[in-house]
């Protein structure tokens, strides 16, 4: 019932782990191969190893969570490394997010010459790293970046967003977009830059930054399905949407799907829950369709009414 076909891959469900969430490890992304995700994708990655941000640096809240990670990830070899030589039995997606085009440019170069066979996100929207802003707010920068990529990049390749709140921006960043051979556009990365603070002691709760940090979770889905609804009426078809954002329950997939995504990434619920929480999302997603009527995802994918 909810098989789905992305990037010439069968997937069993739509669901699969946002970058960031239970994939540091071979022992989180070999749990997530063994959970019901329908695929997997590993932490963003840099050329070498680091550490990230001092702790604490992820906090849940009711809400949903702040993160201000700072891109810790054991380094391209070791990603590599799993994802070449692990007998996975799902499809897999290789995250990258180099510090600067150079090193983004050299990890598609090596991923380029592996056997890696499966889809690899370029994350242009990391909001924590000190210093540097979000790739993906400086239109001329990810113009010049893309090209530079498919220059020479030709296995299937889709970006990471950070949220935009204005139509020009839909606009703008839609119009560079549909210039390239994207296999997909993932809406949303965190909302950057939010602050939580604790009542009692009248004090950030995360430590880097002065306490800014990425926000995820239900507070962020309207966000999230205005960005996939945006980019859904502005891609042109061959470029598939992934729904980033506030999926806590089988409702909140339904909507990322009406909205226009095929595939759904799950973050902040992840961390709370664990892979089981795929069992659960699975079978609220199913029960939705049967309950409407709904044999397949297809059927009503992208079919969010407005007022006439
Ligand atoms: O590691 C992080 O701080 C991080 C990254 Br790379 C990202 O893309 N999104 C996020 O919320 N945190």
């Amino acid at each position: 019932m909810l098989k789905t076909v992305f990037a010439n891959h069968e997937f069993e469900n739509p669901f699969l782990n946002a970058s960031g969430v239970h994939c540091m490890t071979t022992e989180e992304l070999d749990e997530l191969d063994h959970s019901s995700s329908g695929a997997l994708i590993t932490k963003s990655c840099t050329p070498l190893p680091r550490l990230g941000n001092p702790e604490p640096r992820y906090i849940n809240l009711p809400t949903g969570s702040i993160n201000s990670m700072g891109l810790p990830n054991k380094g391209f070899d070791y990603y590599l490394e799993y994802v070449t030589n692990t007998p996975y039995t799902k499809p897999c997606f290789f995250s990258i997010s180099g510090m600067n085009t150079d090193e983004n440019l050299d990890m598609l170069r090596r991923l380029a010459a592996s056997s890696f066979n499966g889809i690899t996100e370029l994350n242009l929207s990391c909001p924590n790293v000190t210093g540097k802003t979000q790739l993906a707010y400086d239109f001329e920068q990810t113009e010049r970046l893309l090209n530079q990529v498919f220059d020479s990049y030709q296995k299937p390749l889709g970006v990471k967003l950070p949220p935009y709140f204005d139509f020009a921006h839909f606009d703008e960043m839609a119009k560079i977009l549909n210039q390239f051979p994207l296999t997909y556009v993932n809406a949303i990365n965190s909302v950057g830059n939010g602050l939580v603070i604790d009542l009692d002691s009248e004090k950030v709760v995360i430590k880097p930054k002065d306490g800014f940090g990425g926000l995820g979770g239900p507070m962020i889905k309207a966000t999230a399905l205005a960005n996939v609804r945006a980019f859904a009426t502005r891609l042109k078809d061959d470029i598939q949407i992934i729904g980033t954002g506030g999926i806590a329950t089988g409702q909140d997939a339904f909507e990322h799907l009406l909205c226009g995504a095929t595939l759904l990434q799950v973050g902040t619920q992840l961390h709370k829950e664990g892979p089981a929480i795929f069992d659960r999302l699975t079978r609220e997603l199913e029960a939705i369709m049967k309950q409407k009527g709904y044999a397949t995802i297809d059927e009503f994918r992208g079919k969010v009414k407005s007022f006439s």
